[in-house]
């Protein structure tokens, strides 16, 4: 096992990265920015470097500094994370070629799965369904002409995107030369690679995808699928585990398919293959994502694998300490990331200081989470702020664990977007699991604006307790339940004026 792992990224997934290394004896090296200074990977890591300043360009994104971070530091390995390097081949090379080891695939499974043509080519000689499309990246007119072959409606595709990156539906055969061409210039754009490719437009889908690892001895496992076609323009916002779409049989399909393609690619470590699973059961490879995820921990509550330990001992060259017959998925676990957004003015990013935080707990109820009471929400980084993690016996307790736990959360002095999940664990299409990637788009009622009731109150009640705590008097608002009460103390500062 390693003695010293870098973390190169931030927030709630770098704390989890660091636990998972302090249980294994790992010692940590942190890195932050400047906005960072005083964040909770600094506080947990055994070490941490400062890196630049907040803009990711200039800290988490720099190839050199990290490198030079894991060479001064002393580091054996570099873990990623997810976001900002973890995808990145150039980054796991100059890792390898500085001596150290790379937590996650080999270069050439993230670059060959970052190609999304090259992947859809893999997959389909490795058996494994792919949407009815074009076999590779062709030229406009052959575009055309095969999207006749096709049937529309049909979706345009970057070859270099993915996670829904420049992608388009067209509808009407009259909207497609104009559709290439804008494709093309948004893929150049943002990607500095401007290849394309058609599919057939899969409509009411749902976005299942199966969590593998595998080790460095061909032992490769599913642990089973996670369900995340809550998105909102191709952001997840609630991910459950398993999917109340699939069944066993199902399920078995799936990993096979995903486990053929993994080792069709000489895959090692965890990875995610993303499937379209449509009304009638067919399932479609969609991508592979060749890093740990965001909503990794549904899979972890689930099956019992702490994924991110066993990413660290597939790295350092251990066997994998699970065999496919030892996965039995338990109960049921549901995700709500919880963003600094509000969900009343269009998920606007909100920045500002949390001046309280309360984080709910009890049976069943796991926090990831990034920051802490006093923290400074910027807009230089990814809004997402923090993980809830509710695990139930049945997909029923697990919701309701989830509501609970979002009532008992409390961050004041920035919006989050907890009113909107709350909304949502009260929708009845959500309850009876009956929803696909559209759901939202189709359920306009979740996402309209309202003013945020309590805002007000709320915000001097949050002053109000600051000013107190300064203070250090305690002023005793005797409750029925003898509890200082937030609202009375509002009330009877109000009536002190
Ligand atoms: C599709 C699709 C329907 N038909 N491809 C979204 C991001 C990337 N993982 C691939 N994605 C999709 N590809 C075809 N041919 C539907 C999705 C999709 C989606 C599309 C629109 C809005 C939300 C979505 C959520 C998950 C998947």
């Amino acid at each position: 096992m390693f003695r010293k792992v870098l973390v190169a990224n931030r927030g709630e997934i770098a704390v989890r990265v660091i636990r998972a290394c302090q249980e294994l004896g790992v010692q940590t090296v942190a890195v932050y920015s400047e906005a960072d200074r005083k964040a909770l990977h600094v506080r947990y890591a055994d070490e941490a470097y400062c890196i630049g300043p907040p803009p990711p360009n200039d800290s988490y994104l720099r190839i050199d500094k990290l490198i030079d971070v894991a060479i001064r530091s002393g580091a054996d390995a570099v873990h990623p994370g997810y976001g900002f390097l973890a995808e990145n081949a150039t980054f796991a090379r100059a890792v390898a070629e500085a001596g150290l080891t790379f937590v996650g695939p080999a270069p050439e499974a993230i670059a060959l799965m970052g190609d999304k043509v090259a992947a859809r080519e893999t997959a389909m000689r490795a058996g494994v369904p792919v949407v009815p499309g074009t076999p590779r990246s062709l030229s406009d007119e052959e575009l055309i002409a095969a999207a006749e072959e096709i049937g529309y409606p049909i979706m345009v595709k970057a070859a270099a995107g993915g996670g829904g990156k420049g992608m388009r539906v067209v509808r009407d055969p009259a909207d497609l030369p104009a559709a290439l061409q804008a494709a093309r210039r948004e893929a150049k754009g943002a990607f500095g690679d401007d290849r394309i490719y058609l599919e057939k437009l899969i409509e009411g889908g749902r976005h299942i995808e199966i969590q593998v690892l595998a080790d460095e001895y061909g032992n490769a496992i599913a642990l089973g699928e996670r369900e995340c076609s809550i998105q909102r323009r191709h952001q997840k916002l609630l991910e459950e585990a398993p999917s109340p779409f699939v069944d066993e049989e199902l399920r078995q399909r799936m990993s096979e398919t995903a486990l053929a393609l993994v080792r069709a690619v000489d895959y090692t470590n965890a990875g995610t293959v993303e499937f379209l699973v449509d009304k009638d059961r067919h399932f479609y490879f969609l991508e592979m994502n060749t890093r740990l995820q965001v909503e990794h921990p549904v899979t972890e509550m689930v099956t019992g694998v702490d994924i991110v330990k066993e990413q660290l001992r597939i790295a350092s060259g251990r066997r994998l300490r699970y065999r496919q017959e030892d996965i039995r998925l338990k109960g049921w676990a549901m995700e709500a990331r919880i963003t600094a957004e509000d969900p009343y003015n269009n998920f606007l990013p909100s920045t500002g200081t949390i001046t309280l935080l309360q984080e709910p707990t009890g049976p069943g109820v796991r926090v990831e989470s990034g920051v802490f009471e006093g923290f400074e929400v910027s807009l230089f980084y990814d809004p997402m702020i923090a993980k809830v993690i509710a695990w139930g016996e049945t997909r029923g307790e697990a919701l309701l664990r989830l509501r609970r736990a979002l009532q008992e959360y409390r961050i004041l002095g920035i919006k989050t977007n907890i009113p909107f999940h709350r909304r949502l664990l009260d929708n009845t299409n959500f309850i009876g699991g009956v929803y696909d990637t559209g759901f939202l788009e189709n359920t306009p009622e979740l996402l309209e604006g309202t003013t945020q009731r309590n805002a007000v109150p709320a915000a001097i009640a949050a002053t109000l307790l600051m000013h107190q705590r300064r203070q250090k008097a305690l002023v005793f608002v005797g409750g029925a339940g003898g509890r200082p009460s937030m609202w009375k103390i509002a009330a009877r500062r109000e009536a002190l004026r």
